[in-house]
C-alpha cells in the first residue's frame, strides 16, 4: 500500500518548489492530473481488501483537498509576484523629460483650414457650424434636391437608423445621414437668423467612396452671402481675392467656368491658371486649367425652403475640398495618406504650432 504521508509531503514540496505559474500547473498535472500521483492511488483502491477501501479512499481525499488547497493559495502568491514584477518593469517615470522627437505638430488639414477661414474672415465673414449627423431635410431636401435626387442614393451617403435625438431637430422617423457637404450648416443658419448672412462653414463631411482621391471622410470649407443686392460680381471678387490670397500668388489666373449644382443657380466651376511640365504642377503660370472650387447664386427654391424672401434677397454660396486646396498648396501627392497617422509624413507636412496663418503669408 502506498505511503500516504510520504506521498503527500513530497506532493507538499513540489508545490513549494514551484517558482512560476506553469511550473506550478506542471506539479497540478502531476499530482492531480489524469495520469497524476494522486489519481493513480485512487486507481489502486480496487485492488484493496473491502475491509480497508474505505478507510484508505477517504484519507486520499482528504490529502487531494489539501493539495488543491496548496495549488490555490501557491498560485495567488505566484500571480500576485507576477503582477508586481510586471508593474516595476513597466513603470514610467514621469519626471524624465519629453523626447525631441515627439513634439507634436498641425496637421496640415487644420493648417488649411485656419488659412481659409483668416482670409474669409478678413472679408468679415464669420464661421459657423453644425452636427455631423444630419436629418434628410437639413443635408439634402431644403437644398433643392427631391427624394430621386442621384447624391441621395444609399452608395453615395451613410444613412444611420433613425434616432430623432441624435441631431436634435430631426422630424420624428425622418431618416439621418452623415453629412455630406457641410451646406446643412447654412441652412441652419438661413432657418435661425435673418439676413445679411456672411459666413462660412468648414468641417467634416462623408461619402460613400474611396479611392485614389476620394476618401469616406474628408473637409469641406461652404460659405454662404445673402443680402439685398448680392450679384454674381461680387461672387468672383470673393473668391478671386480669395484665390490670388490662399495660393500666394497676385496675378493668378482663375476662370469660372458654367456648371450645375441643385442649390445654385447660375453654377460656376473655378480653375486656375496652372502649368504641367514633365509630370510636375506648378500653380499661377501656364496655359493650363486646374479645378479648385464650385459655387454659384443660392438658387431661389433654397432661399424660400429656408424661409428667406427670394424676391428681396438673393446671395452667392461656394464650396471646396480641403484636402484638395491642401495637396495642391503644398505639394501632397496622396489624399490616403492624411488619414494614415504617419509620423512621419506629419513631421515633413506637418506645421509648426506658431505658424498661425495671417494674411500676409497668404492665409
Ligand atoms: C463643390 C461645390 C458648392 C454650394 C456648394 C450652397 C449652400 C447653400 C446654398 C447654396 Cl446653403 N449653395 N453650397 C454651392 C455651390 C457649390 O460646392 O465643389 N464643393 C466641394
Amino acid at each position: 500500500m502506498t505511503n500516504l504521508a510520504a506521498l503527500k509531503q513530497e506532493c507538499t514540496a513540489a508545490v513549494e518548489a514551484a517558482n512560476d505559474v506553469s511550473a506550478l500547473e506542471e506539479v497540478r498535472v502531476s499530482t492531480l492530473g489524469k495520469k497524476g500521483r494522486l489519481t493513480e492511488v485512487l486507481k489502486t483502491l480496487g485492488t484493496l481488501p473491502a475491509d480497508q477501501r474505505k478507510e484508505f479512499g477517504a484519507q486520499v481525499n482528504v490529502i487531494k483537498e489539501e493539495i488543491t488547497a496548496l495549488l490555490e493559495a501557491r498560485r495567488a502568491v505566484l500571480n500576485s509576484a507576477a503582477l508586481d514584477a510586471k508593474l516595476a518593469k513597466e513603470k514610467v517615470d514621469i519626471t524624465l523629460p519629453a523626447r525631441a522627437e515627439s513634439k507634436g505638430a498641425i496637421h496640415p488639414i487644420s493648417q488649411t483650414i485656419e488659412e481659409i477661414s483668416t482670409i474669409f474672415a478678413d472679408m468679415g465673414f464669420t464661421i459657423a457650424e453644425g452636427p455631423d449627423v444630419e436629418s434628410d431635410f437639413y443635408n439634402f431636401t431644403a437644398l433643392n434636391m427631391p427624394p430621386s435626387h442621384p447624391a441621395r442614393q444609399m452608395q453615395d451617403s451613410f444613412y444611420l437608423a433613425s434616432e430623432p435625438a441624435v441631431a436634435g431637430t430631426a422630424e420624428q422617423g425622418e431618416p439621418l445621414v452623415l453629412r455630406t457637404q457641410t451646406s446643412p450648416v447654412q441652412v441652419r443658419t438661413m432657418l435661425s437668423t435673418k439676413p445679411p448672412i456672411r459666413i462660412i462653414a468648414p468641417g467634416r463631411t462623408f461619402r460613400c467612396d474611396y479611392d485614389q482621391t476620394h476618401a469616406p471622410m474628408f473637409h469641406q470649407v461652404e460659405g454662404l452671402l445673402i443680402d439685398e443686392s448680392t450679384h454674381m460680381g461680387h461672387l468672383k471678387g470673393a473668391l478671386m481675392d480669395f484665390l490670388r490670397t490662399f495660393f500666394r500668388a497676385p496675378n493668378l489666373n482663375v476662370r469660372f467656368r458654367p456648371s450645375y449644382f441643385p442649390f445654385t443657380e447660375p453654377s460656376a466651376e473655378v480653375d486656375i491658371g496652372c502649368s504641367r511640365k514633365n509630370g510636375e504642377l506648378k500653380i499661377g503660370e501656364g496655359s493650363d486649367w486646374l479645378e479648385v472650387l464650385g459655387c454659384g447664386m443660392v438658387h431661389p427654391k433654397v432661399l424660400e425652403n429656408c424661409k428667406i424672401d427670394s424676391t428681396q434677397y438673393q446671395g452667392f454660396a461656394f464650396g471646396m475640398g480641403v484636402e484638395r486646396l491642401a495637396m495642391l498648396k503644398y505639394g501632397i501627392p496622396d489624399l490616403r495618406t492624411f488619414f494614415e497617422s504617419d509620423l512621419r509624413w506629419l513631421r515633413h507636412y506637418g506645421f509648426a504650432s506658431l505658424d498661425i496663418p495671417n494674411l500676409a503669408r497668404g492665409g
